[in-house]
C-alpha cells in the first residue's frame, strides 16, 4: 500500500542559465562582439549530444506559473529534445510549481518518488528593481544541484536568469531555445546514473525504506534498515569506472 501511495504520488502528482547575469558587462562579451550585442544575442547551443536512446527513460519536469508564457516554450523545447532522444511521450511527467523558489523542493519529492530517471527544472527568473532576483537565484541553482546529491537522480538546472524580457525570448524561442539542450542533458545524465548504477530504469528502482520513511510514508525499522544495508552491500559497484 505504501508503495502503491508513493508511485500514485509520482504518477498523479507528476502526470507529466545562465551566469552571465551576475557577470559584469564586460565580461559578457567573450567572442569580440561589443557588450550590446552580447546582451542581446540568445546563446546558442555549445554542446554537442550525439546519438542518446531514451527509449526506456522516464523523464519528470518541474515548471514553474510565474513568467507562465516564456517557460511554456521552454517547456515545448524540452519535449522536443526528448523526442529527438526518443522518449516516449507517456514518459514525461510535468508538475507545475508558483516559482522558481519552489522548484528545489518539487524536484526532491519527485526524486525520492523514484518513479522518473530524472528531473528537469524549468524556470524563467527576471532581474527586477530589489535584491529578490539575486537571492532566489542563488537558492535555486544551489538548491537543485543539492537535490541531484542528496537523492543520486540527475536534476537539470533549467532556469534562465536573465537581465530583462529580450534576453528571455533570446534563449526561449525558435532555434536558441535551451530547453532542447536541457531535454538531452537530462536523457544522458539520465543514461549516465542508470549505467553506473546497472539500473534498467525507474521502474527498475523502487523506492527503499529510506526514501519511504524520508517522505514521512514509514518509520525507519532498525532490522529493516539493516536489511536494505546488506542488499546494498550485495550490489556490484558501479560499472562506469
Ligand atoms: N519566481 C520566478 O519564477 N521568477 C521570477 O522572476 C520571480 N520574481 C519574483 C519577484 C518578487 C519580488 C517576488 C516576491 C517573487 C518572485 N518570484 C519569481 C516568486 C518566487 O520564486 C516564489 O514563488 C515566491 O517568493 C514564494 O516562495
Amino acid at each position: 500500500m505504501i508503495r502503491s501511495a508513493i508511485l500514485s504520488l509520482g504518477a498523479i502528482a507528476f502526470v507529466a542559465s545562465n551566469a552571465s547575469a551576475f557577470m559584469p558587462t564586460a565580461q559578457l562579451s567573450t567572442t569580440g562582439r561589443n557588450t550590446i550585442d552580447a546582451l542581446k544575442m540568445g546563446a546558442e547551443s555549445e554542446v554537442g549530444f550525439g546519438d542518446l536512446d531514451g527509449s526506456s527513460l522516464r523523464i519528470g519536469i518541474i515548471r514553474t506559473r510565474w513568467n507562465d508564457e516564456d517557460v511554456s516554450n521552454l517547456v515545448d523545447g524540452i519535449k522536443s529534445g526528448l523526442a529527438e532522444c526518443k522518449v516516449p511521450e507517456d514518459n514525461i511527467f510535468i508538475k507545475e510549481v508558483p516559482g522558481a523558489y519552489e522548484l528545489p523542493f518539487a524536484a526532491k519529492l519527485l526524486a525520492m518518488s523514484r518513479t522518473v530517471d530524472a528531473v528537469i527544472c524549468a524556470g524563467v527568473l527576471i532581474k527586477g528593481d530589489t535584491m529578490h532576483f539575486e537571492y532566489i537565484a542563488d537558492a535555486v541553482s544551489k538548491g537543485i544541484m543539492n537535490v541531484g546529491l542528496t537523492t543520486n537522480v540527475p536534476v537539470i538546472f533549467g532556469v534562465l536568469t536573465c537581465m530583462n524580457e529580450d534576453q528571455v525570448k533570446a534563449r526561449s524561442t525558435g532555434d536558441s531555445n535551451h530547453g532542447v539542450d536541457w531535454g538531452k542533458t537530462a536523457v544522458e545524465m539520465a543514461l549516465i546514473r542508470n549505467e553506473a548504477m546497472k539500473s534498467g530504469g525507474a521502474g527498475a528502482t523502487p523506492a527503499t525504506k529510506a526514501d519511504l520513511s524520508a517522505l514521512g510514508f514509514a518509520a525507519p525499522n532498525p532490522e529493516e534498515k539493516k536489511e536494505e544495508k546488506e542488499k546494498q552491500e550485495a550490489k556490484k559497484a558501479p560499472g562506469f569506472f
